[in-house]
């Protein structure tokens, strides 16, 4: 099992991943993608069980569905460096036909993609009917999920956590990467929710903060937490407080990194920020 410096190590490399993948095309989405760099590491290396290989019947392990697909550079980075695919495939990011599509679809068939997202909104909604049909099944796994924090404000998200508590989905873990940010602004300004903790917890799911999303030990904590929180009858929420653009100063902290491409110069600033550990593709 990886130690907390192998596992930030990596978390390096994927930020390198990160903005190498963006800066290659001169397009995609760096903010999100760094905030949620150490979750993505986190879940994938250590937390979740997953079996050898990629099939889409998913049985007899964990699964993970991202429904804010446009922070697929980092998911893709993640998927690549756990063996789902060659590592070399994230030079083909965003171009035609790659199978690493700018938001994730299933028809290229990449490992390790379960559904289309980059449509925000519905990948709650995938993830509870994966959940239930483990269920179902006897399986006793565990489906996990990330959400941005402004992808809330689409309404089908709330039937779906609706649905989760008033069918006792227990076995689902849904984490909203809360970043106060989105494509236009702050989520509170660009409409502002309110408390999400208070809107989960009303909806009758069973919800836990973690403040440091960027701190390894502090999301694996969470996770940690979250796990032992499934089973008892309630779907379970982490709100991961992370920094938008986290890893590179000058995409820190704002929404202005959240769909736009660094140039030569910055790309140079952002890798030396960020060491290479496992080798750059
Ligand atoms: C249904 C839908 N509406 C609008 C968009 C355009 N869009 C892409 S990302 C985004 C912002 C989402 O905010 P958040 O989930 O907080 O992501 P972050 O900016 O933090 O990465 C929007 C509005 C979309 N992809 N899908
Ligand atoms: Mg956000």
């Amino acid at each position: 099992m990886p130690n907390t410096k192998q596992l930030e190590d990596f978390v390096s490399q994927v930020r390198r991943d990160i903005v190498r993948q963006v800066h290659g095309v001169n397009s995609g989405h760096p903010g999100g993608s760094l905030g949620c760099a150490e979750f993505f590491v986190a879940l994938y290396q250590e937390v979740m069980k997953r079996k050898d290989g990629f099939d889409m019947d998913g049985k007899d392990e964990d699964l993970f569905f991202l429904s804010n697909g446009h922070i697929s550079p980092v998911f893709y980075s993640v998927l690549a460096r756990s063996g789902y695919f060659p590592v070399a495939e994230l030079n083909t990011y965003r171009k035609i036909d790659s199978r690493v599509q700018g938001h994730p679809t299933t028809h290229e068939g990449l490992p390790g993609i379960r559904i289309a997202s980059g449509s925000l909104g519905q990948g709650m909604s995938v993830a509870l009917g994966a959940a239930q049909t483990k269920k179902l099944n006897g399986d006793p796994n565990l489906v996990y999920s990330l959400h941005g924090d402004g992808e809330l404000q689409e309404g089908q998200n709330w039937e779906a956590i609706m649905y989760a508590s008033a069918n006792n989905i227990d076995n689902l873990i849904s984490t909203v990467d809360l970043n106060g940010q989105q494509i236009d602004g702050t989520t509170d300004h660009v409409l502002n929710m309110g408390s999400i903790r208070a809107k989960f917890e009303a909806f009758g799911w069973e919800v836990l903060d973690v403040e440091k999303g960027n701190d390894m030990n502090a999301v694996l904590a969470g996770l940690k937490e979250a796990k032992s929180l499934t089973g008892k009858g309630k779907p379970v929420c982490i709100l991961l407080h992370t920094i938008m653009g986290n890893g590179v100063d000058f995409m820190m902290g704002t929404h202005a990194w959240h769909g736009k491409a660094p140039n030569d110069e910055q790309l140079e600033s952002a890798l030396t920020q960020n060491p290479e550990t496992l080798g750059d593709y």
